[in-house]
């Protein structure tokens, strides 16, 4: 078997174990084999606000990676610079069509539905509207970008999002629809094609060990 080339100084990933942001960097370092160093950052407790970790990223969001000096954070960037950076199980496809397809599923979830539910959001939502309109407006915009992801994917899936290799899509897909199946409780009737996906990802290692079930900061009672 191939051996993976490991960095001089190891990679360090700040992280918490329920963020989507991090499962999908989290795969990518499986996926290409790298060995890294687990840094968990309680959002919970609001730890992404402290001074040490705001220095890394301003905006108060995990996930960061440090490799050596270089220090990137926002899942998008650290996927690209992963990529360029150890080529090994490449994250994009070369046909152009397929990567463009790749980028806008990655920046369905990314842009259209993540910072939708996040943690800050909710919290709002929670204070200044009401406890009970956080679910319901989490699942309405899940649901939105669930139905045009199952739009786009139709024409292109495989086995996998853009077809019988794993790349950039399958990992946004694979962090959005764990959350959005354990955490959010969403009605996945609708999205055949999402379920079948999720299906494929839950067999692969490399995806299962980044869930946020499996992480070292993961509460021992928590069941996602
Ligand atoms: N675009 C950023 C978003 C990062 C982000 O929203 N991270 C969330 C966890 S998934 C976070 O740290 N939230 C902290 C908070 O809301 O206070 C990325 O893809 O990394």
């Amino acid at each position: 078997m191939a051996t993976v080339e490991e960095p001089k100084n190891k990679l360090k990933l700040y992280s918490y174990w329920r963020s989507s942001c991090s499962c999908r960097v989290r795969i990518a370092l499986n996926l290409k084999g790298l060995s890294y160093e687990y840094i968990p950052v309680n959002l919970v407790k609001g730890e992404q606000f402290n001074p040490e970790f705001l220095k890394l990223n301003p905006l108060g969001y995990v996930p960061v990676l440090v490799d050596g000096d270089v220090v990137v954070s926002d899942s998008f960037a650290i996927l690209m610079y992963l990529d360029e950076k150890y080529p090994q199980h490449p994250l994009l496809p070369r046909d152009l069509h397929k990567k463009a397809i790749n980028y806008q599923a990655a920046n369905i979830v990314s842009s259209s539905i993540q910072p939708l539910q996040n943690l800050a959001v909710l919290k709002f939502i929670e204070e200044k509207v009401s406890p009970d309109e956080k679910l319901p407006w989490v699942q309405c915009h899940i649901r939105n970008g669930f139905a045009a992801l199952e739009k786009l994917l139709k024409d292109h899936a495989g086995r996998y999002a853009t077809g019988d290799e794993i790349f950039l899509a399958d990992l946004f897909l694979a962090a959005q629809l764990h959350a959005a199946i354990k955490r959010f409780n969403v009605d996945m009737t609708p999205f055949p094609l999402l379920s079948r996906l999720h299906e494929a990802y839950n067999e692969l290692p490399a995806f299962q060990n980044g869930m946020p079930e499996n992480q070292p900061d993961t509460p021992s009672s928590s069941t996602t």
